[in-house]
């Protein structure tokens, strides 16, 4: 019978967190989702391996991951460690684990983060014009929240919907996105080009809609939460318009006195 024996030292001062690994024998195996056998753990290729913090945004990759150097880890000094072979440690308490600064968000009602940013969903029941969306996160130190990737708009589709299971009332919601200046070029709120050519899911047939009366965009609800355009302030013709925004504000580093 194989058996694996390694030491796991965890050291903090309240501040500072650090995970020791001291290896004697170590041997990683590969999962059934990676192509490795579900019952031996043998795989095609050396197995993945790091820290995960568990949120989907703290997490390292150990230097040998996914290369033969694995199979004798035991024997093999990391160049970033100073000492014997067989002992990798990483600082824990940062967002990519021994490296940025942890980002949190403040204990009030922006309390779900994303990315850099810290996010507060409003939705009252009434009717929100853009400018007055735009105003509710001005007056919180926020700003619309601009959606940067697909990744982005996956998240926040899963959330909407939930919301949307719970609520019942959710209709359409605005995002800091308009073309009020210039026709046909939108900009995000917050001044950053829009690239016209990278990621923007319209939702079909807003070309035809779009026009010089209609000039912000929303997350629209009828159309898979695919971006629409609509009057930025009322009167709206056949809906009752965008009921819902998402402000943002940036995250504080964890514990910046540390
Ligand atoms: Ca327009």
């Amino acid at each position: 019978m194989e058996r694996n024996t390694f030491q796991l030292v965890l050291v903090t001062d309240g501040c500072k967190s650090f995970v020791l690994f001291n290896y004697d024998q170590i041997q990683f195996l590969q999962g059934g989702s990676s192509g490795g056998d579900r019952t031996t753990g043998a795989g095609p290729s050396p197995a993945q391996v790091g820290i995960n913090g568990g949120d989907g945004t703290h997490y390292t990759i150990h230097p040998y991951s996914r290369t033969t150097n694995l199979y004798n880890l035991p024997t093999w000094a990391d160049p970033a460690v100073a000492g014997p072979a067989g002992r990798w440690y990483r600082r824990t308490d940062q967002a990519l684990i021994g490296n940025t600064p942890a980002l949190v968000c403040p204990r009030n009602r922006y309390f779900r983060r994303r990315g850099d940013k810290c996010l507060q969903f409003f939705h009252t029941g009434r009717t929100y014009s853009y400018p007055e969306a735009k105003a509710v996160c001005a007056d919180e130190g926020a700003e619309l929240f601009i959606i940067r990737s697909q990744a982005d708009t996956e998240w926040l589709t899963g959330l909407l919907e939930r919301w949307n299971r719970r609520t019942g009332k959710l209709r359409d919601v605005w995002i800091g996105l308009t073309d009020e200046d210039t026709e046909g070029t939108f900009v995000w709120e917050d001044g950053t080009p829009f690239n016209v050519t990278g990621y923007a899911p319209w939702a079909e047939g807003v070309n035809e809609h779009n026009n010089e009366f209609r000039n912000c965009a929303f997350m629209n609800k009828r159309k898979s939460w695919l971006w629409y355009v609509q009057k930025c302030t009322e009167p709206w013709e056949n809906d009752a318009g965008p009921n819902s925004h998402i402000c943002a504000k940036n995250a504080v580093p964890l514990r910046p006195d540390c």
